[in-house]
């Protein structure tokens, strides 16, 4: 379905939630293929003739722009940045104690693209943005029956992220058109902030003094106190996610797979988000006691992720491969789910584990 390979974890057929195994994670660009879905409602009828992208609220001059305007007007901008939800790795949290509602991601709720479009902030700059406007807000019109009460799909960032020239609004993906499923015919590219935000589909944009009131805004994507009941949570309640916190994954070996014993190449990937670089990453084959460092390729953007290898000896048995990444500001992934267990089950960045039958 949509173009993805045959073996892509389903979580739900519709509306269609999936992410790759492992394997699917192993390049630095992720093919189309394997690039992870995630989706409230029903993915729209794409109408490239008839799309306008209205831009208002708190400018001097509210405009409305077809596609060719969009392609047209600008200079055209390209970025590699990886797309992370913040529900990544929310399997392990639902180890920890059960997460209802919501599907059981695993590592592969992140992907990286080369997105190409024009900046938000030249479109901004045209409309221009009034002085008392703090926030841009975006709108989709796909619409989730899961929101409270049921409403289009919308979000939004600070006003310094959406005019720093990184944020994307984007029509093209890995170099070829943007897929339906990833938002055609154009999204909001947000590198650096949770997946959220990066708004598919997007038809409208209003500068505000205020963030959006949108559900996926106001009362989802929010990290609530671990003690608190999310279905009594309401508008502004825990914390709004933008920027996305260290993580890191191991991408092969797989999960529960039977490996050679003697040297064998544990790799993976690492990403800091906004702000921060990935400095390093460890490795350890006995669950913390001793770390091995590995060896990270150099990042293709400031904006994507990292892959990172290294040779591990193992002796036969059942080995727990783990890796934790540094960040430049010297702070670590926190060792065990069970310290970010929270009700909706987002931002597990606890260290990667993945344990293995040495034969
Ligand atoms: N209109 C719209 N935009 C959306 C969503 C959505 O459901 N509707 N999901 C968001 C979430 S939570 C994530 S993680 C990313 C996923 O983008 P992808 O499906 O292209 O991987 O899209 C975001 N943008
Ligand atoms: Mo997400």
């Amino acid at each position: 379905m949509w173009a993805k390979r045959s073996d892509m974890i389903v979580h739900e057929q519709d509306p269609y939630n999936a992410e790759p195994p492992r394997s699917g994670l192993a390049e630095a660009i992720t093919p189309q293929n394997s690039f992870y879905v995630r989706n409230h409602g029903p993915v729209p009828e794409p109408d490239l003739a008839g799309w306008r992208l209205s831009v208002g609220g708190m400018v001097e001059r509210a405009l409305e722009i077809s596609l060719t305007d969009l392609q047209r007007r600008w200079p055209q901008h390209s970025v590699v940045a990886t797309m992370q939800c913040a529900g990544n790795r929310r399997a392990g949290l639902i180890e920890v104690r059960d997460i209802p509602g919501e599907d059981p991601w695993g590592p592969g709720a992140t992907s990286t693209a080369l997105w190409t479009g024009v900046r938000l902030r030249d479109v901004l700059a045209e409309a221009g943005v009034r002085e008392e406007a703090r926030y841009v807000a975006f709108g989709a019109p796909d619409v989730s029956q899961l929101a409270d009460p049921p409403q289009q799909y919308g979000g939004s960032i600070d006003l310094a992220k959406a005019t720093s020239g990184e944020v994307l609004l984007a029509w093209q993906m890995n170099d070829a058109p943007l897929p339906r499923v990833h938002g055609a015919p154009v999204r909001v590219v947000v590198p650096g902030y949770i997946g959220a935000r990066s708004v598919k589909w997007v038809d409208q944009i209003l500068v505000q003094d205020v963030p959006s009131a949108n559900y996926f805004q106001a009362t989802a994507y929010r990290l609530l106190p671990a003690e608190a009941d999310p279905t009594n949570a309401g508008p502004g309640d825990g914390l709004a996610l933008a920027a996305v916190a260290l993580n890191a994954d191991i991408v092969s070996p797989e999960d529960h797979s039977q490996v050679a014993a003697g040297p064998v190449q544990v790799s993976g990937y690492a990403y800091a988000g906004q702000d921060r670089t990935v400095a390093r990453v460890d490795v350890s084959v006995n669950d913390g006691v001793t770390w091995a460092q590995a060896e990270l390729d150099d990042a293709q953007s400031s904006w994507a992720w990292q892959h990172w290898r290294a040779s591990m000896e193992l002796t036969p048995g059942q080995c727990v491969l783990t890796a934790r990444a540094w960040d430049s500001s010297g702070a670590s992934q926190p060792e065990s789910p069970r310290h970010l267990w929270n009700p909706k089950g987002y931002v597990n960045n606890s260290w990667a584990r993945v344990e293995v039958e040495v034969v």
